[in-house]
């Protein structure tokens, strides 16, 4: 009888009814990119330069084949064909990104540039006329080179340029702009910079300048939030959240599951405790473990900076929602003697002495750093529950990329499908506060180092012509249904897996 009803149960949830794969009333779904990725005009009117302006220009040969954002998808003039693109897809919302130095070209609030003010009036216009939510991001790595050359991000005094900048576009755009996403994955702000040397500024000095960025980014993400609270939010009643880079890191065997933990506070931890945890504060395994760490290798005090207790106070509580953005995992081991580690977060965890590795399952995609694992997204999303409590959390990225330009791009229509059930069981079986998913990417655009050799769009973009044209793949007709639906449903692929065609 026991088993009859195990294997009863077994079937009713593997069989998983149509019901079941409906997304939640009020779940929206939206695509993502960045302003470097996509505007170009990297120099059109009064626009200064970016650090990313600067590098791709002084280190040509840091980007695969030489390539950069000076063009890009030409969307600061085609945004209107960006907008439609939305709209054939019938997002609900569409997550870009400003650029603080077309915005404000001294890096200061003293002048606006009034090309820039209109450019993005323009594109939150143009998406509000046709029902599309804008969800804007106010770094996204581009930072003025100015303010590099005062520091960027290991200057204290960025918390306050950053605010500046932060009041100033939330007096700009919050009549319109009602989801705000401060910063974007300040593991990669901090860590590609600072501890790989592979971004800009490539200054390599791990364990030292990527802590400093660490704390300051977060302050910085917490006065900006204060701000909104105190001068905007009664007026505007929008919301203000930061995004993290979640790699899922799970133990390669038993033993190593207390490090697999501290991998996981190094991963998410640091940049999410402060906010999110009722504690507030650095994790505390990492705060002991670094400041022991330090004690030996000689410092007077611990390499990773201490919060003072208004610090603690400004931070703790400072957001409205969670923004995840997911790609890929790891399995975690403690290093063996002598064991070569390579450098954070791209390779190995030297910080924590942990060696990452990558299941045999999980298949390489298009970046190096990538292989597919849809059971970590929602690994990860049941442990931001437990670790802080019932967040609301806004997938702001995951996508899949690819080297090939195929628009028949059935590897990527899996990837969302794998990916969007497991945010669908996360929903239904653990209960997880999801309120949104965008996917990265609208439009194929400068995938940082990797230049234009690795894509991730819904819709391909011909870089050789200079109309920049845009044409949807397989994935775009594939996610345009989920949206139609609101539901997983299997009927979109007929028996050959292939996209029935009855959308775009
Ligand atoms: C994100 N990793 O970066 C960024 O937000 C996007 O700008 C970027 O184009 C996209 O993902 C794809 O790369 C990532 O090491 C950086 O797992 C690092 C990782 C993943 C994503």
């Amino acid at each position: 009888m026991l088993l009859k009803t195990v294997v009863f149960c077994f079937l009713l949830k593997s069989t998983w009814g149509t019901e079941d794969r409906k997304f939640p009333p009020g779940f929206k779904f939206g695509a993502a990119t960045a302003s470097y990725q996509v505007e170009g005009g990297w120099n059109a009117d009064d626009k200064t330069e970016s650090i990313w302006d600067a590098f791709t220009h002084t280190y040509p040969d840091a980007i695969a084949n030489r390539s950069n954002g000076d063009v890009a998808c030409d969307s600061y003039r085609l945004w209107k064909r960006d907008v439609e693109i939305a709209a054939e897809l019938g997002l609900d919302f569409y997550r870009f990104s400003m650029s603080w130095p077309r915005l404000l070209p001294s890096g200061f609030p003293d002048k606006i540039s009034e090309a820039g003010k209109k450019y993005y009036n323009n594109l939150i216009d143009g998406l509000l006329e046709k029902g599309i939510e804008p969800v804007v991001t106010l770094y996204h790595w581009d930072l003025p080179v100015r303010l590099q050359d005062l520091g960027g991000w290991t200057n204290p005094l960025i918390t306050d340029w950053f605010a500046d900048y932060a009041r100033t576009a939330f007096a700009l755009f919050g009549d319109r702009v009602k989801t705000w996403i401060t910063m974007n994955e300040p593991i990669v702000v901090c860590e590609l910079p600072y501890s790989t040397g592979m971004f800009p500024p490539p200054t390599r000095d791990p364990g030292v300048a990527n802590l400093i960025c660490n704390k300051n980014i977060l302050i910085a993400h917490a006065k900006a939030y204060k701000i909104y609270d105190e001068e905007f939010r009664a007026m505007y009643q929008g919301e203000v959240g930061i995004t993290n880079q979640l790699l899922w890191i799970e133990a390669e065997t038993e033993e190593h599951e207390e490090l697999s933990e501290m991998a996981r506070e190094l991963c998410t931890g640091m940049y999410s405790h402060a906010i999110f945890h009722k504690d507030g504060g650095w994790p505390p395994v990492l705060e002991k473990y670094i400041a022991m760490k330090s004690k030996k290798e000689g410092w007077p005090r611990s390499r990773l900076p201490a919060f003072t207790r208004e610090e603690k106070k400004l931070l703790k509580g400072s957001f409205d929602f969670y923004g995840m953005n997911y790609y890929t995992s790891r399995a975690a081991r403690k290093a063996r003697p002598g064991e070569k580690l390579t450098d954070w977060p791209l390779g190995d965890a030297p910080e924590i002495d942990a060696k990452l590795t990558k299941r045999p399952h999980w298949t390489p995609a298009g970046s190096a750093w990538f292989f597919d694992n849809p059971e970590g997204i929602r690994n990860q999303l049941v442990w931001l529950k437990k670790r802080y409590g019932d967040i609301k959390i806004l997938i702001t990225e995951n996508g899949y990329s690819s080297k090939d330009r195929r628009l028949d791009d059935m590897n990527r229509v899996k990837y969302y499908q794998d990916h969007l059930e497991q945010v669908l069981l996360a929903i239904k079986e653990d209960g997880v506060n999801v309120v949104g998913y965008t996917a990265w990417t609208l439009i194929d655009n400068f995938e940082w180092t990797d230049g234009y050799s690795v894509n991730f769009g819904l819709y391909d973009v011909d870089f050789n012509d200079p109309a920049r044209t845009r044409t949807a793949r397989a994935s775009a007709r594939y996610y345009a249904g989920v949206i139609k639906r609101h539901a997983l449903d299997s009927n979109q692929l007929d028996s050959d897996n292939k996209i029935l065609s009855d959308e775009l």
